[in-house]
């Protein structure tokens, strides 16, 4: 059955497109109006363990695995070039799904594309090497191989961009694998498996099945035929994932989020600290695992800083996708939306200072979507729920320190560790402290750049294994990727206007 056919033809199995077996399906709506986007099937138990026999057939008896790397790096680049031509359906696809605005799902097309072709490039450059036996009566020699059949669980925020940093080097690795995006945002995922099918994909390679992590993820993390699950989404789910995986002793890869500082010092530029202050935590409406939620600012710049920050978030701008004036876009759905504010709400509690938003906006434009203005909470203390909980939505906590030795200790006093931000004029001071911190990106004068060719993945709890680059020593070594912007000034993403 063709997918036009069939609306809710949306499982890919084993080359062909059809609907869930017990032919349920999901209604999609846009988070910033709730207009209907798309009607989906929602797989369950029965798709996910035929997909999961369909990659297993592919991997251990099609010629897949053995194929030349080249071919996968092929067949790699020709899917961006895909990306690059089909980019606007793509992105107003993802828009639609995330509420987020165009032109950062534009940005996004831009970093999926960059990234196949990345890995594209890289298939087959790294065959192996010898080893020096010491003897000329033997040889020795180490070589790559792939791990089998993958399970890929991702989730909303970045949703096709997630997908691509796991199925690009599955596919450059010749494995094979069954994708379950997010149930809430799987457009994108169909059109990709679109495309990896027009540029060659052969059938069982690659699968999707849409639905809930109850149902078809949890299947995928315990499956005795899945060797590798790599999941990206929130750090319970994260443990639940990993609980289940350990029962094969499967290869698990976790990306699960953070708590991420941004240290700012009394001698940093001013303007670039408020500024990138305001992107690293209110990009995407904060639903980004890497952003700034903790400020650390050094005791004397504090209220200079807040103030201006506070000032400056009051002025940004909340929109749909296709709203030219818009800034930023809405929450996922009802359910996160009250999870924000539901953190929000504890945290003041607690006794952190309310010092602007807190609260759905007002007006008429607003009330279809699940926006929440940004947020600023000061005064929070070491240890409480506001520092140590995650709450993924555009909500900043502001935290003081007296010098370098105070402000590294208080940016490692989270149990995630996935990146991170320091801001001054004193460029050695920012190495010694970029080097102190136990987090995997640390970025100096600049918050969010990330790089396809450098290392990504978190220290502590906020993962295992590394995305992107190329692993160092394996298991025994942490990668982390310093970036220093060496020309800092404000970028203005938000317009403060
Ligand atoms: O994510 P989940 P949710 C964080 C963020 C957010 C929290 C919860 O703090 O508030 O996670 O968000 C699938 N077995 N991040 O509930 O549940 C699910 O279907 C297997 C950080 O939306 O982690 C989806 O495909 N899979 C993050 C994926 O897991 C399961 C990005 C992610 O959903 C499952 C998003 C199960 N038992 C949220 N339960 C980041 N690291 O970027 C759910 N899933």
């Amino acid at each position: 059955m063709s997918q036009a056919e069939n609306s809710a033809a949306t499982l890919f199995i084993d080359g062909e497109w059809v609907p869930a077996a017990d032919g349920r399906t999901r209604e999609i709506r846009c988070p910033a109006d709730g207009e209907l986007v798309a009607t989906v099937a929602e797989g369950g138990r029965a798709d996910t363990e035929r997909a999961i026999a369909a990659a297993r057939r592919a991997f251990d008896e099609g010629s897949w695995a053995t194929s030349s790397p080249w071919e996968r790096g092929d067949l790699l680049l020709r899917v961006s070039d895909i990306l690059v031509r089909d980019k606007a359906e793509f992105a107003r696809a993802e828009s639609l799904d995330t509420g987020k605005r165009l032109v950062e799902s534009e940005f996004d097309m831009d970093d999926i594309a960059a990234c196949f072709r990345y890995f594209g490039k890289i298939a087959g450059t790294d065959a192996g090497h010898l080893v020096d036996t010491g003897s000329r009566d033997s040889i020795s020699r180490v070589q790559y191989e792939p791990v089998g059949v993958c399970g890929m669980i991702t989730p909303w925020n970045y949703p096709l961009l997630q997908v691509a940093w796991k199925v690009a080097p599955a596919i450059a690795a010749g494995d094979t694998f069954v994708l379950k995006p997010s149930e809430l945002t799987p457009s994108t995922a169909i059109l990709l498996m679109r495309a990896l099918t027009e540029a060659g994909l052969p059938a069982g390679v690659g699968n999707l099945v849409l639905g809930t992590g109850a149902e078809v993820g949890s299947v995928l993390s315990e499956h005795p035929d899945i060797d590798l699950v790599s999941f990206t989404g929130g750090l319970h789910t994260g443990r639940k994932v990993s609980a289940a995986a350990a029962a094969t002793v499967k290869k698990v890869a976790l990306e699960l989020g953070g708590k991420n500082p941004n240290v700012v010092f009394a001698d940093a530029d001013f303007e670039t600290a408020v500024d990138y202050a305001l992107t690293a935590v209110f990009l995407h409406s904060g639903q980004v695992c890497s952003a700034g939620t903790r400020l650390i600012v050094q005791d004397e710049l504090h209220d200079a800083l807040v103030d201006e920050i506070v000032r400056r978030a009051e002025l940004i701008r909340l929109g749909g996708p296709f709203d030219a004036d818009a800034e930023t876009g809405p929450l996922i759905s009802a359910a996160h939306l009250q999870k924000v504010d539901d953190y929000v709400a504890k945290s003041v509690a607690e006794g952190a200072v309310l010092r602007t938003g807190g609260r759905r906006p007002e007006g008429e434009r607003y009330a279809g979507g699940h926006y929440y203005l940004p947020t600023v909470l000061d005064n929070v203390q070491q240890g409480s729920y506001a520092v140590v909980e995650e709450s993924f939505g555009p909500v900043l906590t502001v935290e003081r320190f007296t010098d370098e030795d105070d402000a590294v200790r208080i940016a490692n006093d989270t149990h995630y560790g996935l990146a991170g931000g320091v801001f001054t004029g004193d460029p050695a001071k920012a190495q010694r402290v970029a080097n102190r911190l136990r987090h995997g990106t640390v970025w100096i004068n600049d918050f969010h750049p990330y790089l396809p060719q450098a290392e990504w993945g978190g220290y502590k709890q906020s993962g295992i294994g590394r995305e992107l680059g190329r692993a160092g020593l394996g298991e025994y070594q942490e990668a982390k990727h310093v970036f220093q912007n060496l020309r800092p000034g404000p970028q203005n993403w938000f317009s403060g206007k």
